[in-house]
């Protein structure tokens, strides 16, 4: 024995509990408009501060305050707001869908929807990004992205153009910027790296933007992805969506306690911001800067966005089991829908009544769409593809075990 005291490890413990509110002190929220706005070219070294800090624009009266407010078309507010809606009633269904056995599982991105909408209004036709599970908000944002044609992948279905080979939720979208989902998480980031360097690599002017979560940074592709894109400036926005949650585990397990992610960008000579997530302006404000750097080449920027993950992690899980039931209701920054649109009506560019009305036409085009996808089939009424079709696609020309096993399944 010696006199010094036995070692001992410390194991981060969410503040909340079930039946134990959460203190959320641990967030260091700003206040709306506190926090500098750097010119577009300033150096990594130069954004630490912005690093521990939270960029926001709308206060709590929904008034844009403080340098990150842009000159931004109301128009284009309202159409986000209407992306949000949209979003949230599409998680809506197919979540009850699943219920209904029609699907086998489904993802929300309830309460984190501004972050994928305001990103994808901020980038231009061409740029790819490479997202997760949770960023159904780039498709939906869009127009020329057909819901009917989401849900078939969904129901796995005759229409499915994934052909039954994906989960749901695992879209696929080439010519709207959006890489196929992997499940094997943080492969994106490095994914999304190299994508942007090839970019600059054929001289083209299209930037990549990658997509993790809170979680999935204690992966080694998250490190590996941002050495690679400091060391060569690549043209990519890093995105880790910190939804406080990964399954059951709480993000100071993966290592944001008493730091933030944005600092681990600093760290690797990466400029980096950390943003409220739920808040619209300020995403899209932040998601416009970091293009504009990665677009004039000076280089790859690391953006936290904090937010909350309101729903289950998927359908097969329960959180009610390791969190409070009414937690995101004291979550500090709030609901990005409730929040823009308090913004709009204060502009006058909105009103209650015509939040109804959208409310209901937008109800509407995701039940209409949702009845036309069903006509090719749902898991429930067994309107399957067929199983030949997982053989195909694979190689040129089938090799023989391939068509032993084929043989054997009879089909
Ligand atoms: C490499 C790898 N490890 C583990 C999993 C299982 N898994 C799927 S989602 C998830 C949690 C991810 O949490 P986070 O990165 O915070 O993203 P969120 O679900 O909160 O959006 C885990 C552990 C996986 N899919 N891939
Ligand atoms: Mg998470």
């Amino acid at each position: 024995m010696t006199e010094h005291e036995p070692l001992r490890l410390h194991v981060p413990e969410p503040t909340g509990r079930p039946g134990r509110h959460t203190d959320f002190s641990y967030l260091h929220v700003s206040s709306a408009g506190e926090v500098r706005r750097p010119p577009v070219d300033t150096r990594p070294v130069d954004t630490n501060d912005l690093a521990y800090v939270l960029v926001r624009v709308l206060d709590d009266d929904g008034r844009a305050v403080g340098p990150w407010v842009m000159q931004t078309d109301p128009k284009l507010l309202r159409r986000g707001l209407r992306a949000m809606m949209k979003t949230r009633i599409f998680d809506a269904r197919m979540l009850i869908a699943q219920r209904q056995r029609k699907m086998s599982f489904y993802m929300q991105c309830l309460g984190e929807e501004a972050i994928a909408i305001a990103h994808a209004l901020a980038l231009e036709p061409g740029d790819m990004c490479f997202p997760t599970y949770r960023q159904q908000g780039l498709l939906l944002a869009r127009d020329d992205v057909d819901m009917v044609e989401m849900i078939c992948q969904l129901l796995s279905n005759e229409r499915d153009p994934m052909k039954g080979r994906q989960l749901p939720v695992m879209y696929s979208y080439k010519r709207a910027g959006f890489f196929s989902i992997s499940g094997n998480l943080a492969t994106q980031f490095v994914q999304a790296v190299g994508w942007g360097m090839a970019s600059a690599i054929k001289g083209d002017t299209r930037i990549a933007s990658g997509w993790i979560g809170d979680g999935a940074t204690a992966e080694a592709d998250f490190h590996t992805a941002l050495t690679f894109a400091h060391v060569y400036r690549a043209p990519v926005i890093l995105n880790v969506v910190n939804n406080q949650w990964a399954i059951s585990t709480f993000q100071a397990i993966a290592g944001g306690e008493a730091t933030t992610f944005a600092a681990r960008g600093v760290g690797c000579g990466i400029a980096s911001l950390r943003v409220d997530g739920n808040d619209f302006l300020a995403v899209y404000a932040a998601s416009q800067w970091a293009a504009g750097r990665a677009r004039s080449n000076l280089g790859p920027t690391l953006i936290e966005w904090v937010t909350y993950r309101a729903g289950p992690h998927s359908t097969s899980d329960d959180p009610s089991k390791y969190r409070p039931a009414d937690d995101w209701a004291h979550f500090p920054l709030g609901d990005p829908i409730a929040r823009l649109k308090q913004h709009l009506i204060a502009l006058g560019a909105w009103s209650e009544q015509e939040h109804e009305h959208a409310q209901k036409e937008l109800e509407a085009q995701v039940a209409a769409a949702q009845k036309e996808a069903e006509r090719y089939g749902t898991l429930a009424d067994g309107h399957m593809r067929s199983a030949a079709e997982m053989f195909k696609d694979v190689y040129k020309d089938m090799p023989e075990h391939l068509r032993r096993q084929r043989r054997q399944l009879g089909v």
